[in-house]
């Protein structure tokens, strides 16, 4: 059985960068066993689709680029890592929370030559959630360099902004612009006006980043290196049902929490800290 323990504690300095700059890296906090686990959950997912996955690459595309969401609900290693795995206990220190429930998880793989980016975008616009203690971790599965991990606009969540849902695939919006929402620009083409967050990454380590924190990530430009990373988020203590004008279906079974209400129902998200 793997530890349910962080692998060292998170210290007080990365807690500051997490608050500050809205994303950390945490370097070897999780014991690569899970990760070794993960990645056969992974491997199943990509034989037998779940009802929540999207082939983002287009048919003919170099690569292929794989997302699906809410692996939880239907595959053990996903299960496991929810419910027992240090992230729980990790997101209660980043998000000084004394109760952590778990939200969702997803899964993106961009095999050898995928070009498609995944879109700047961020998370917490997409789903029914408010509150600023919400984190979202992002464990790579391969060794992943800095030009193709996931990468964090510095300070994005401070910023007040709530940018419209594109969609990673093709750009589409998901929620209705009449809301005052813009799309979010391409940060790479702003020049020095903003700091990119990036980092080297291997099993063990962890990107952490609020969930109102602009991130994104190329493609997987290398000839040879696979790119599979398990994205997951975490609940902290300010976290209330919210409302989003366009839901996913994948979010529906929700919506009988009323607007307001703390997300505390144990089948659609459990308790993960303290661990019973
Ligand atoms: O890994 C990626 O390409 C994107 C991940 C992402 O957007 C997320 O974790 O929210």
């Amino acid at each position: 059985m793997n530890s349910s323990r962080p692998t060292r504690l998170v210290t007080d300095s990365e807690v500051s960068a997490y608050e500050a700059d809205g994303g950390v890296c945490l370097r070897g906090v999780v014991d690569p066993a899970w990760l070794a686990r993960l990645a056969a959950g992974a491997e199943e997912a990509l034989k037998d689709h779940g009802p929540h996955h999207y082939i983002q690459s287009a048919p003919g595309d170099p690569g292929f680029f794989y997302t699906e969401y809410f692996l939880w609900r239907r595959l053990a290693p996903f299960r496991d890592f929810a419910v027992n795995s240090p992230g729980g206990e990790i997101a209660a220190r980043l998000t000084r929370s004394a109760q952590v429930h778990f939200f969702m998880d997803g899964l993106f793989v961009k095999e050898p030559k995928t070009a498609r980016p995944s879109a700047w975008h961020q998370d917490q616009v997409y789903y029914p959630v408010d509150g600023n203690k919400v984190v979202i971790m992002w464990f790579p599965l391969d060794p992943v360099s800095a030009d193709t991990a996931l990468r964090v606009v510095k300070g994005s969540h401070r910023w007040g902004k709530s940018f419209s849902a594109v969609m990673l695939k093709d750009d589409e919006d998901v929620i209705q612009q009449d809301q005052g929402h813009i799309r979010p620009p391409d940060f790479d083409a702003e020049g020095d006006r903003y700091e990119i967050l990036s980092w080297d990454v291997e099993p063990g380590d962890c990107i952490a980043f609020n969930g109102m924190a602009v991130h994104g990530a190329r493609g997987n430009m290398s000839g040879s290196r696979r790119r599979r990373a398990v994205s997951t988020t975490w609940l902290g203590d300010d976290t209330v049902m919210g409302h989003r004008s366009e839901m996913e279906v994948q979010y529906n079974p929700m919506l009988k929490v009323a607007k307001g209400e703390r997300l505390v129902d144990e089948e659609l998200f459990p308790k993960v800290w303290p661990k019973r």
